[in-house]
């Protein structure tokens, strides 16, 4: 039989998760397909792979990085664990719970490097066009790479998207943006928290990113912070300066509108109105079009396209949890591709099964069970496959633990800790409280944190 031909579409998280299952195969002795990972940056980590550059790269391509300087993580480090890399492996120690981003580049590089599966990865290469043939059945998958400015096409026999979905913003009009006398600009763009020291800011949104990049400014000294829901508010005991107001109707120069009537002038408005599920490389009846939502449309297993099930979706899923999560479904579509699990032939048995996880979904709005329906999920998919298993009731506790700490104090949620579910080890406590640690080096995250500390 004839080797097959797998491609992986982006080298951050989740391909990464996919080249280190084939890879763990390999170790083993598993004759594994030939694979290519094309990755549009010139390195890996996907949205952890940080730059200044906002709107287009050095190569014309849209920047993919959403994410800005001083970003910890926002939730706990012990909810992402690899199962098979564990925090303490990588640096030697325990560390504290809400690691800033360079220290969680480091640890995703550290497993691959490891398991040195770089020379997969074809880098300033992106994905321009795919297309399947019936015939043949195979993709054909064309390409940009830009370290040689040539354009070519090849052939694969199963094609993974690992290409995320926090990238390309959602970015809506309101009347009076033409004329707003200030900065306007989607959190995508968003990079250096110290261009709003002593500005009035409006964050819109209530979700992730108005919670956090409020919070930065908050932290890096903007004279006040605004936010303003569609749906509902936050919620949190925010500091005195700090108000949340309904919906925004329009701006007039600098002055905001808001529902209730009332008005604040501002110098910045940061539009953190979530990003969209785009794949402008994918043909209809290959494109997964779905909302941000923990039951994906259209995928068995939340992996498999249904409408043909050699083609994968990776991390297309709202998220709660992440590298954990990714690691799981990267095991289950490595089996699926070498033959060890079966996708079934009926289409009606594969629609039925994303029905059956949407409805489930659907059951509850409460964020307990939505965190353990995640939970469930990863639990599903590692029981089937040989990736370490691992406690994934106690990370679930983790992040109830999590939700709990940001209600009472969301400016101090990130100085609890918690014990991971790999190594049993408790975190430290942080040396210094999130609000005033100001730099967000990894030489200054890792100081002194040797020792560990008691639960609370
Ligand atoms: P990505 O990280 O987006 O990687 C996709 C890769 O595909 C990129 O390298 C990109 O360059 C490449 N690519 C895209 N299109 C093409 C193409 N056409 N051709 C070739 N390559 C392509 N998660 C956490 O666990 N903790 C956090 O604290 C956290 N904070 C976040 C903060 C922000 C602001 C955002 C936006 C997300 C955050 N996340 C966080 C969630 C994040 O989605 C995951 O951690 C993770 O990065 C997802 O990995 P991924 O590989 O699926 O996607
Ligand atoms: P999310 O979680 O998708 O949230 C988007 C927010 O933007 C949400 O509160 C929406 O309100 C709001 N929104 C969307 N469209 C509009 C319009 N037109 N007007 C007003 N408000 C709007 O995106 P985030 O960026 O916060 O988080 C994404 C990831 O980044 C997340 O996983 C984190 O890890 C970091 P709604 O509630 O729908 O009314």
């Amino acid at each position: 039989m004839t080797q097959k031909k797998v491609a992986i579409i982006g080298a951050g998280p989740s391909g990464l998760a996919q080249l280190r299952a084939f890879q763990s195969a390999a170790a083993k002795g598993e004759p594994i397909p030939e694979i290519v990972c094309f990755e549009k940056q010139d390195n890996w980590g996907g949205l952890w792979n940080y730059t200044w550059r906002t709107g287009l790269d050095e190569n014309g391509e849209p920047v993919h990085c959403s994410m800005y300087r001083y970003l910890w993580s926002n939730g706990p480090k012990e909810g992402l664990e690899f199962a098979d890399y564990s925090f303490e492996e990588h640096f030697g120690k325990q560390i504290a719970s809400y690691p800033p981003r360079a220290v969680l580049f480091d640890y995703i590089e550290g497993r691959v490097n490891k398991a040195g599966v770089r020379d997969m990865i074809r880098f300033s290469t992106v994905v321009r066009w795919i297309s399947y043939d019936t015939g043949t059945e195979k993709f054909t998958v064309t390409v940009h790479d830009h370290s040689k400015d040539t354009v070519y096409s090849e052939d694969f026999d199963n094609v993974i998207v690992a290409s995320g979905h926090f990238s390309v913003p959602n970015v809506p009009h309101y009347p009076g943006f033409e004329s707003f006398n200030g900065r306007l600009l989607h959190a995508h763009d968003f990079r250096d928290a110290r261009e709003f020291t002593d500005k009035d800011i409006l964050v819109m949104g209530s979700s992730y990113s108005a919670e956090d990049i409020g919070s930065q400014c908050w932290k890096y000294g903007a004279k006040t912070v605004t936010s303003c829901y569609r749906s509902a508010p936050m919620g949190f005991d925010w500091p005195s300066n700090w108000e949340e107001k309904p919906a925004l109707e329009r701006v007039d120069g600098n002055t905001a509108y808001f529902k209730d009537g009332t008005s604040k002038d501002v110098d910045a408005i940061i539009l953190c109105t979530g990003y969209k599920h785009s794949f402008n490389f994918l043909p209809d009846d290959l494109r997964l079009k779905t909302a941000n939502r923990l039951a994906a449309a259209d995928l068995y297993k939340g992996v498999v396209w249904v409408h043909n099930p050699k083609l994968f979706y990776l991390g297309m899923q709202d998220q709660w949890f992440t590298f954990n999560m990714f690691d799981a479904q990267a095991w289950w579509v490595r089996d699926a591709i070498m033959g060890k699990l079966a996708i079934p032939e009926d289409k009606a048995e594969l629609l039925a099964d994303v029905a059956e996880r949407e409805a489930r979904e659907e059951t509850s709005d409460d964020t307990k069970y939505a965190i353990k329906y995640q939970g469930d999920y990863i639990q599903e998919l590692v029981a089937e496959t040989d990736y370490p298993s691992f406690d994934v009731g106690g990370a679930c506790e983790a992040f109830y633990q999590w939700k709990k700490h940001k209600a009472k104090d969301i400016m101090a949620f990130r100085n609890n800790s918690y014990r991971s579910v790999i190594t049993g080890t408790m975190a430290p406590v942080h040396h210094t409280p999130w609000k005033d640690a100001l730099d967000d080096s990894m030489e200054a995250y890792l100081q002194n944190e040797a020792e560990t500390t008691p639960a609370e």
